[in-house]
């Protein structure tokens, strides 16, 4: 007999914001985002009491001034984060050492077998909790379920300060009553895809056939399936090292015009730009990915000698890249760039000099 696993997921809340709302008193029960000016770039995340003004993560800044005049902008530390990010995991390996960070602010945890032989997985998440508040003076939001999918789903349920658990014997009913786009995994254009086909809740999702999904979704379609029946037997990885991070987009209809083409590049080397700043991770290598109409893939990549730490330099190197490409008048049906050589983390840099 296998066992049911005990999955938890912790993500703080509005964490860059709460950090800065925590070291500067005069910021506290105020609007205020991280990320961004009053006159460029856009928001990494807001206060709650921000997101009041409809004020959220990827806006871009001039319409969050727009929401909400008074808003204060500052300036993410993102040394701070990290070390408040290497406090919390320390927390978490008082409990189990299959902890599986996705970010600086979000972790699952295996705690199925537990160091300190707590047998609830609920009691476990409620005292990470406590922990986090007291030593950190942060606040937490955590899932309890018996796979990552739905401990995922668990944490951003009650959020902020959240805590849910989704018992094994609810889960059936739990994901049949899920709306589409809440899916882990299912984004915007995903979301519409399955609408157009009638899909909108877990319960229209566990009716598709698996080889419908696969046909439409190509491999994730397989996954779709499994989630949609409250199957994920991904287990936690706790040494996953990222190596690289990526963003993509395959298009309604194929793109023949360089200038379509440079303004699609254009989206997606600033959705990838926000990706690098949320998990805090910037690289030397930028690769572009180009899928044809007839299905063919070519990559090309373009390394300079320092980490690429700003917007501006991204979107030139990708033009670069752009420029030696030969699309022989061939339609564009995808169109990715990725970043890899990640910088390391500043603090494994000191700590490799303190091994001398
Ligand atoms: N982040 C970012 N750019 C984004 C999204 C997030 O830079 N587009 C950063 C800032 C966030 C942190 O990553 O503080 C964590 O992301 P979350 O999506 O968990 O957002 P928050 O923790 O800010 O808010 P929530 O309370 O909804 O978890
Ligand atoms: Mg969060």
């Amino acid at each position: 007999m296998t066992t049911v696993r005990k999955i938890i997921h912790v993500d703080m809340d509005a964490f860059y914001a709460s950090v800065e709302q925590r070291d500067f008193p005069e910021y506290r029960g105020k609007p205020l985002t991280v990320g961004g000016s009053r006159q460029r770039g856009v928001v990494a995340t807001a206060s709650y009491e921000a997101r009041k003004f409809g004020v959220y993560s990827a806006m871009p800044s001039v319409t969050a001034y727009r929401k909400c005049p008074h808003i204060i902008f500052v300036k993410p530390r993102f040394d701070v984060y990290r070390s408040v990010s290497k406090q919390i995991r320390e927390i978490f390996l008082r409990y189990t050492d299959l902890v599986e960070p996705l970010s600086l602010d979000e972790a699952y945890l295996d705690v199925t077998e537990n160091k300190k032989q707590i047998s609830f997985a609920t009691e476990i998440a409620r005292e990470i909790k406590r922990k986090i508040r007291s030593e950190l003076s942060l606040t937490a939001s955590t899932g309890v379920s018996y796979n990552k999918f739905l401990a995922k789903i668990a944490s951003d349920y009650n959020k902020p300060d959240g805590f849910f658990l989704i018992h094994p014997n609810h889960a059936e009913k739990f994901i049949e009553k899920l709306p589409i786009e809440k899916f882990f995994g299912i984004g915007k254009v995903t979301a519409s895809k399955m609408k157009e086909r009638g899909i909108f809740t877990g319960a229209d999702l566990k009716q598709q056939e698996l080889s419908d999904l696969i046909n439409w979704f190509g491999k994730v379609g397989s996954y779709y399936y499994k989630i949609a029946h409250g199957e994920d037997d991904r287990e936690v990885q706790p040494d996953r090292e990222r190596k690289s991070i990526s963003t993509e987009n395959t298009f309604d209809h194929d793109l023949t015009r360089r200038s379509e083409i440079l303004t699609e590049l254009h989206k997606i080397g600033s959705e990838l730009y926000q990706r690098m700043e949320k998990y805090s991770m910037f690289g030397r290598t930028l690769t572009m990915k180009v899928k044809f109409s007839d299905f063919h893939q070519i990559t090309r990549s373009k390394s300079i000698h320092h980490c690429i730490r700003n917007k501006e330099t991204l979107l030139s190197l990708m033009e670069d890249v752009f420029l030696d490409l030969d699309f022989s008048g061939k339609g564009i049906r995808l169109l990715g760039l990725g970043i890899s050589n990640l910088d390391k983390p500043q603090t494994e840099c000191i700590q490799l000099t303190l091994d001398f």
